[in-house]
């Protein structure tokens, strides 16, 4: 029986990722470092320490912690900077129709992103009252793959992982949903997100018939 759906946020509600994108380049030409779109892909899902550890591997300079922590602050500031712009018109086509249709058939929505500013970003979309429970990324030990995220979104919202559905557009976190005992819902490309058991190529193909189907509903 379904009885809640978890969303990732950046990729499946809305996209950010050119908003990571443009701040993470700002950082690295600044810093004389080479960064590219390519390499962007990378961040995708990835919290913001391991993304930078990622965008200083072209640096030849030995950064330490206090370093480090001071550039993720840096690009934080740009990148908040940047989300001033957003508005319910960046929310992906067929979220909110899927967002109205779970709240009239009583099915619960959580949010599972790895983003420190997610619920900054759900007010600037205008649908933070929509979710009813946000797992706080701050307050976990593990990343996705790891199940904690999903799991820690399960509980919030009083619901057992196996009447829920988890939203990915990331193979990590299409595994983490799996490993948390969930139904997966991929938006991507079967390459990537072959472990799904729903693979959607965009967000205008989610409604809550296919999600109640995974359950033979
Ligand atoms: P912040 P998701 C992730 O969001 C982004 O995909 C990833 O690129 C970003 O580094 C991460 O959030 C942390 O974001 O710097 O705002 O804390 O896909 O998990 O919703
Ligand atoms: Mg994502």
């Amino acid at each position: 029986q379904l009885e809640a759906v978890i969303f990732d946020l950046d990729g499946v509600i809305t996209d950010t990722a050119e908003l990571h994108y443009q701040a993470w380049q700002a950082l690295a030409d600044e810093l004389g470092i080479p960064f590219s779109r390519a390499k962007n892909e990378r961040l995708k899902g990835v919290s913001r320490k391991e993304s930078l550890d990622i965008v200083l591997e072209d640096s030849p300079l030995p950064w330490t912690d206090a370093e480090r922590l001071a550039l993720a602050e840096k690009k934080n500031a740009s990148y908040r900077q940047q989300l001033e712009q957003l508005s319910p018109a960046d929310v992906l086509p067929g979220i909110l129709e899927l967002l109205d249709s779970l709240a009239q058939r009583g099915i619960a929505c959580g949010l599972a992103s790895a983003s420190l500013n997610a619920p900054l970003i759900l007010q600037r979309l205008g649908i933070a009252s929509r979710f009813q429970a946000i797992a706080d990324p701050a307050a976990l030990q593990k990343g996705k793959p790891d199940a904690e995220i999903f799991l820690t979104a399960a509980e919030l919202l009083g619901v057992p992982p196996r009447n829920c559905i988890g939203i990915e557009d990331a193979a990590a976190g299409i595994a983490a949903i799996k490993a948390a005992g969930m139904q997966a819902v991929g938006v991507g490309s079967p390459e990537q997100l072959g472990a799904a058991d729903l693979l959607l190529t965009s967000t205008t193909e989610l409604t809550v018939e296919k999600l109640l189907a995974l359950f033979g509903d």
